[in-house]
């Protein structure tokens, strides 16, 4: 008796779908299988629903996407009934606003919270995925779909001596969920990227004193946010539809397009003119929404690099130092830009010190913070904002294995092999939300489109009577054409960052590789619209 309910309790459980994190993809997705008839299982390793917003709880950390944009917009009702607080959300009323939207849809039922999944195995004789989570405990269904995000594999820096520091440190995602009391303490930052540019100028707010340990500049433009009004709420809420049709015609999904006039072809008051009102305005304008040719050649760049040069010189007082925050290695715009509320001030101030590591390598971390080649720096919180391994980072940490034990993180050494991001060769039933090779801006946006497409394709097979799906080879090889070709003209593509998959804390990382769609959302909706008409002829069915 004892060992038939021992046997029955190891059995994994059975489900039609399994859905790998409870963030805005894995939310989603759930409540779209579920209008499929399907029985679903979410695992998600927080303690709740939210992934980006529910782990990144860093004193000032926000949308650089308005808000009204950000937001679902599957569901009439909701959009009534959610009112954002600001043009740019912070995270607490982020992670409340998803809250809100699992409470409203029930969501938590089918999801399983403080679920790591460590490994996930297909058999390929039973059409079977089988994952394991850290517990041991495991689950089983003929489809697994992903929704980890590019950006949850954070990363500590690759200094020696971590283990060593005696007072309190930690990741900016994994920022404790207890207050962190700032006030009057010695502080350290690691990274200056854009979790690190919004964080330090809220900490430089409270900190005794604060050194922020900086290898490479990041350029970054205001944000502009501030608290929406009663009759801008009224607006928004009339504009709903606009809004999102909007950002379907956009190449990133931001409300922002790029302006069809290139920098060069203009005499230099107009240039300087428009990109005055672009840096005064509100969100991504000035990276997404500047001239056509600013982002893909070499002299307009050089020209948008020294305008927002100039802008750090005049905000910095030391010219010293502001020389130090203005980038040299990368153009403007040739990485995610950092948006900012006040961060170039934060180093007038008398308690905030920038160390450029270039000039004094860190040599490790002490009992005491931080030994550079030039002094020791004593602190009583340590902040490594170091970052993510960006894109596949997520993957790689889980042992994701195919028919006869292929390893997708083998396959991932190089260049990813996917159809439309969407499934990687060679791991049938495999469906990623915001995998490689999608295209990625405005994420919800883009989410929500992956999403529909996901649930179009397992609509089609249920209806066909199909159990097994992957990308024909020819496909995939047309696919991964497309998106090196998209990609050859941008500056961005050879430069070093999470979006080009580069992360010196990790092995194998050094180099960039290209690991989105860069052709557009609205030729990617093309695209992958054009293929669910055709019926899905680039992937094979059983
Ligand atoms: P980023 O943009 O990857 O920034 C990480 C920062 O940490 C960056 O300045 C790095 O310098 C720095 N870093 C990483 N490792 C080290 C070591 N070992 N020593 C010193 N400095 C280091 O990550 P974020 O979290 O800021 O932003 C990620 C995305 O989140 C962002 O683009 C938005 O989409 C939201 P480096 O540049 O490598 O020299």
């Amino acid at each position: 008796m004892a060992s038939t309910s021992s046997a029955t309790a190891q059995a994994p459980d059975t489900f039609d779908a399994i859905v790998i994190g409870g963030g805005i993809s894995g939310m989603y997705q759930l409540y779209r299988l579920r209008e499929l008839g399907m029985k679903v299982r979410v695992f998600e390793a927080g303690s709740d629903v939210g992934g980006t917003w529910y782990w990144n709880r860093y004193p000032g950390a926000r949308f650089d996407s308005e808000s009204w944009s950000y937001g679902y917009s599957f569901s009439k009702e909701l959009l009534e009934e959610w009112e954002w607080t600001e043009h740019f959300s912070p995270q607490p009323d982020t992670l409340r606003y998803l809250n809100y939207v699992a409470d409203k849809f029930d969501l938590r039922r089918e999801m399983r919270f403080n679920s790591r999944v460590k490994a996930a195995h297909f058999d390929d004789a039973e059409t079977l995925w089988t994952v394991t989570l850290e517990s041991g405990e495991q689950a089983s269904a003929p489809i697994l779909i992903t929704g980890l995000g590019p950006l949850s594999a954070h990363t500590l820096p690759n200094i020696a001596g971590r283990e060593s520091f005696a007072g309190h440190a930690f990741h900016t995602a994994r920022w404790p969920r207890e207050p962190v009391d700032l006030k009057g303490k010695r502080v350290g930052v690691i990274g200056t990227g854009a979790t690190a540019i919004q964080a330090i100028t809220e900490i430089a707010k409270d900190a005794g004193t604060l050194h922020v340990f900086q290898r490479t500049p990041n350029w970054a433009a205001p944000l502009h946010n501030r608290k929406i009004t009663p009759e801008e709420q009224v607006e928004i809420k009339a504009n709903y539809d606009e809004i999102f049709a909007r950002c379907r015609e956009t190449a990133t999904c931001f409300i922002h397009n790029t302006d069809p006039r290139n920098a060069l072809d203009l005499p230099a008051e107009e240039r300087e003119a428009f990109w005055d009102k672009l840096y005064s305005e509100p969100g991504f304008g000035i990276w997404v929404g500047n001239f056509k040719d600013v982002l893909i050649n070499e002299d307009a760049n050089q020209l948008a690099s020294d305008y927002m040069a100039k802008k750090i010189r005049e905000r910095v007082h030391d010219p010293a130092v502001a020389d130090k925050l203005i980038p040299k290695n990368h153009g403007f715009g040739t990485r995610r830009l950092p948006l900012e509320s006040g961060y170039y001030e934060v180093y007038n101030q008398p308690n905030v010190h920038l160390v450029d590591i270039n000039e004094e390598p860190i040599e490790r971390i002490t009992p005491a913070g931080v030994q550079t080649t030039a002094a020791e720096y004593a602190f009583d919180i340590l902040i490594y904002a170091t970052g993510f391994d960006g894109v596949t980072g997520p993957y790689d940490r889980m042992d994701i294995q195919g028919p006869d034990g292929r390893r997708l993180k083998d396959d991932w050494i190089g260049l990813p092999q996917t159809m439309l991001g969407v499934q990687n060769e060679g791991f049938p039933n495999l469906f990623m939300i915001l995998g490689p090779h999608t295209a990625r801006g405005n994420i919800p946006r883009n989410i929500e489109e992956l999403v529909d497409w996901v649930t179009g394709i397992l609509k089609f097979m249920q209806e066909n009577g199909h159990t097994r799906c992957e990308p024909k080879h020819e496909a995939v090889a047309d696919w991964v054409t497309r998106v090196e070709e998209a990609s050859a003209m941008l500056l961005s593509a050879d430069v070093n960052s999470w979006q080009t998959g580069v992360n010196q804390n990790v092995e194998g990382r050094q180099t960039p590789r290209v690991l989105g769609y860069n052709g557009g959302t609205v030729r990617y909706r093309r695209i992958s619209d054009a293929i669910a008409e055709g019926g899905y002829k680039e992937f094979l069915f059983e």
